[in-house]
């Protein structure tokens, strides 16, 4: 089957960007007087709640941490939160995983088309693209489905039906790039094919759903590769010649 469209997810598949959020939820809270501190073993654990607004809720729901914000409180934290993580993007923080900057180069010259689905908000992607690529997130992706536009986000498909929606394809056309459980998740209730390579915080969590795991995004750096990873009879059967 063609591939006519990637969907790409951005946090942990464009760049490795969780150690970042997480100085920024740090920081913002350490503004607010909150006396939180998310270190890298609790802030694992939050992961399975995406969105930033939403794992602040369950931080207060689950950890019951001796300050708490009113529950109202949390979208101007948040705000705050991404207003820091930008300012850290745009300083240089990030950098693209390695494969990923070829595959849509490679994607967009032969008129593959391009998509982001996340769970993180729209000035993060936008941040992310100026930083990494050098471009306006719009420049690049042709379809942007991010943060709120959903209700429900990963693991539900929501996010996913929206970029389909918005491209005009049905899912059998298109692929999808994770990182993270969540994320595959997402993408296969979507209906979709998924290669998912994940990164620290995500490499023990369960693919059997994934069409294909790649260790590096530099495995699948041209669209052929990616072909070739999801249909690896096609691969011996090259080699067998
Ligand atoms: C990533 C996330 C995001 C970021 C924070 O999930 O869960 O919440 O950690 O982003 P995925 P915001 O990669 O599966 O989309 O703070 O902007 O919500
Ligand atoms: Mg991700």
């Amino acid at each position: 089957m063609a591939i006519k469209a990637l969907i790409f997810d951005v946090d942990g598949t464009l760049a490795e960007t969780e150690e970042l959020h997480r100085r920024a939820f740090n920081e913002t809270f350490a503004e607010y007087g909150l006396g939180w501190h998310w270190d890298r073993a609790l802030y694992g654990e939050l992961l399975k709640t995406t969105g930033g607004k939403e794992r602040m809720l369950a931080h207060i729901r689950n950890n019951a941490p001796a300050t708490r914000p009113a529950e109202t409180e949390i979208p101007a934290i948040h705000r705050r939160k991404t207003a820091r993580y930008v300012e850290l993007v745009a300083e240089g923080a990030l950098e693209l995983r390695p494969g990923i900057g070829e595959l849509i180069e490679d994607a967009r010259a032969r008129g593959v088309r391009l998509a982001v689905a996340t769970t993180t908000n729209l000035p993060n992607v936008e941040a992310l693209c100026r930083a990494c690529f050098g471009q306006p997130a719009g420049a690049l992706f042709e379809v942007i489905c991010a943060g709120d536009q959903v209700k429900a986000k990963k693991p539900a498909p929501d996010v996913y039906e929206l970029a389909l929606a918005h491209l005009g394809l049905s899912a059998r056309d298109c692929v999808a790039l994770e990182d993270s459980h969540n994320g595959l998740l997402s993408a296969k209730g979507a209906g979709l094919r998924c290669i998912v390579s994940p990164g620290p915080y995500t490499q023990r969590q369960d693919f059997s759903l994934a069409d294909a795991v790649a260790r590096c995004f530099c495995e699948i750096s041209t669209l052929k590769a990616v072909e070739k990873i999801l249909n690896p009879a096609t691969k011996e059967e090259h080699h067998g010649r």
